[in-house]
């Protein structure tokens, strides 16, 4: 059996399969908010940050590693885990001091994580993905660089205020003595896999990509860029690996806590994004994922690895072998609930509205469908944008606006992931808003590719478990096609006939007239 574990933004999910049988065996998670109430971050982050600031205690996830094991030992014999794999959510960084690689080694059972752990950090919090607060040493990095291109053709992506790197300079401009005593850097992936396996691991090449730090092309990190961002980064920071490589056996603190196997290995965790792409059989090209969040992402595996010409998409490395592309996009369930309460509908109206009161191209009727700052393109919008007939642009007709609203978001997603050059053979939607079968047949004919929607829920872990099993010797491909199957009747074939290219045209003309 292999463990999959997931550290995402609200909390840490464990889930246990069976390589040989195909059956997911056990699943628990831990809510950051609800569970362990003590850390004060209902949302899974330190609320009340300025100027964009996003933390996280980093002690609230060890926290939840020792809770969830507890709780996941009640439903399955962990004895019989042959391989750990695992994610997290990406970007997030954790700084300890030198005492940590001792400490880690020496993990004592009879007490638990937290306490621990608890002289080890130089840095008392850890920024997350959430963070927009590095603007200024984003435009330093890339000033340094020679621009924005040349860090983005390295990197796979330009500066951008999330990614670790402008994180580490921002630090080290703010806080030098704890920057100095800062021995090792590790993102929330390779943090919890070294707490795992007893010693510093290395960060794979999907989450390391998503530090600005990372070349691409070598899968090294990139000397000028490590010297643009802070001095003497090079020692801080871990190797880098590929996803699921043995990083050693299980720490003992874990085999006498709860009996797991002294045998059991543990493999390098990477981003919870590029676990998705595994967790939903997607790392082959020709795939493509549509997650309908708060905000909404596109990823895709490629085999190239060519970088967004305009800037807004990243590229990471896919931990099925090549690339992958992720593009996001801020207003994803953020403008569909601003236009749902502001029409007083339900989510069956968006249902009825896409699939019989409407049709495709919505008889000229356009929008930009921004409600606040967006981020691709990047721009901040405070209202959407109308075109068309006087009482649509006038906000009249609620199915209208409704369709208008949808086929703006995926005409927008189209527009903006073209770079990435593949023909889309099927796409998996994935995501709260994925159910609403209006919104799937819209998502089917503006991409002009069947959409399927997938039995499980929680394709990071599932995608951590599978990595596991590849730790342990097993075929990806072949795991995949046991685990990852659409949901019965899931399946929308795009409508005959219907074509979105002047659509496109049409809402890239009102884009550039509005940007
Ligand atoms: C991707 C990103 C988020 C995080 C949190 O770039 O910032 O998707 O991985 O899930």
């Amino acid at each position: 059996m292999h463990l999959g574990i997931d550290s995402s933004t609200q909390s840490l999910s464990g889930l246990v399969i069976n390589g040989t049988t195909g059956e997911i065996v056990a699943e628990k998670s831990v809510n950051f908010g609800s569970d362990l109430p003590q850390y004060g971050s209902p949302q899974g982050f330190l609320p009340g940050g300025i100027d964009g600031e996003v933390h996280a205690n980093p002690c609230m996830w060890l926290a939840a590693l020792d809770r969830m094991l507890l709780e996941l030992g009640k439903l399955v014999d962990l004895s019989k885990i042959s391989t750990i794999g695992g994610s997290g959510q990406q970007h997030g960084s954790v700084y300890l001091n030198a005492s940590a690689s001792e400490r880690l080694a020496n993990l004592d059972p009879h007490s638990d994580l937290v306490s621990q752990m608890q002289s080890v950090w130089s840095r008392g919090t850890s920024p997350i993905w959430m963070d927009t607060s590095t603007g200024a040493q984003c435009r330093q990095i890339a000033e340094t660089m020679g621009g924005d291109a040349e860090v983005c053709a390295r990197s796979g992506s330009t500066t951008i205020e999330r990614f670790t790197g402008p994180q580490i300079r921002k630090f080290w401009q703010q806080h030098p003595e704890s920057y100095e005593s800062t021995s090792r850097i590790h993102l929330v992936s390779s943090f919890l896999c070294s707490i795992l396996a007893g010693c510093h691991a290395p960060i794979d090449f999907g989450d390391g990509a998503g530090m600005n730090l990372m070349n691409l092309a070598s899968r090294q990190w990139d000397s000028e860029l490590l010297e643009a961002t802070a001095p003497g980064l090079r020692m801080k920071l871990p190797e880098l690996s590929a996803a699921g490589s043995v990083v050693g056996a299980v720490a003992e603190y874990f085999v006498i806590k709860y009996g797991f196997s002294p045998e059991c290995r543990v493999g390098v965790f990477t981003g919870d994004n590029p676990a998705s792409l595994v967790g939903m059989g997607a790392t082959s090209p020709g795939q493509v994922v549509i997650s309908l969040g708060t905000s909404d992402t596109f990823f895709a595996g490629m085999t190239q690895a060519f970088t967004d010409p305009r800037g807004f998409g990243h590229v990471f490395g896919n931990p099925g072998g090549g690339y992958m592309c992720l593009v996001c996009f801020r207003n994803g369930s953020l403008a569909r609930e601003a236009l749902r309460d502001q029409y007083g509908l339900d989510w069956s109206a968006f249902d009825r509205a896409a699939l019989s009161q409407t049709h495709p191209g919505n008889q000229g009727n356009l929008m930009l469908p921004f409600f606040g700052p967006e981020i691709t393109p990047r721009r901040d919008f405070e209202r959407p944008v109308r075109q068309g007939s006087e009482a649509f642009v006038s906000g009249g007709n609620p199915d209208l606006q409704v369709r208008a609203l949808l086929e703006g978001q995926f005409l927008n997603m189209k527009l903006h992931t073209d770079w990435i050059g593949i023909h889309v053979d099927r796409i998996l939607l994935t995501g709260g808003a994925s159910r609403n079968d209006g919104i799937a047949q819209i998502v089917a004919d503006v991409f002009g590719a069947p959409v399927e929607r997938l039995a499980i829920a929680n394709s990071a872990a599932l995608g951590a478990a599978i990595l596991g099993a590849v730790t342990a010797g097993h075929d990806m491909n072949a795991m995949q096609s046991k685990f990852c199957h659409p949901a019965q009747d899931s399946r929308i074939e795009p409508t005959p006939g219907i074509s979105y290219d002047a659509a496109l045209s049409a809402y890239a003309e009102l884009l550039e007239r509005e940007i």
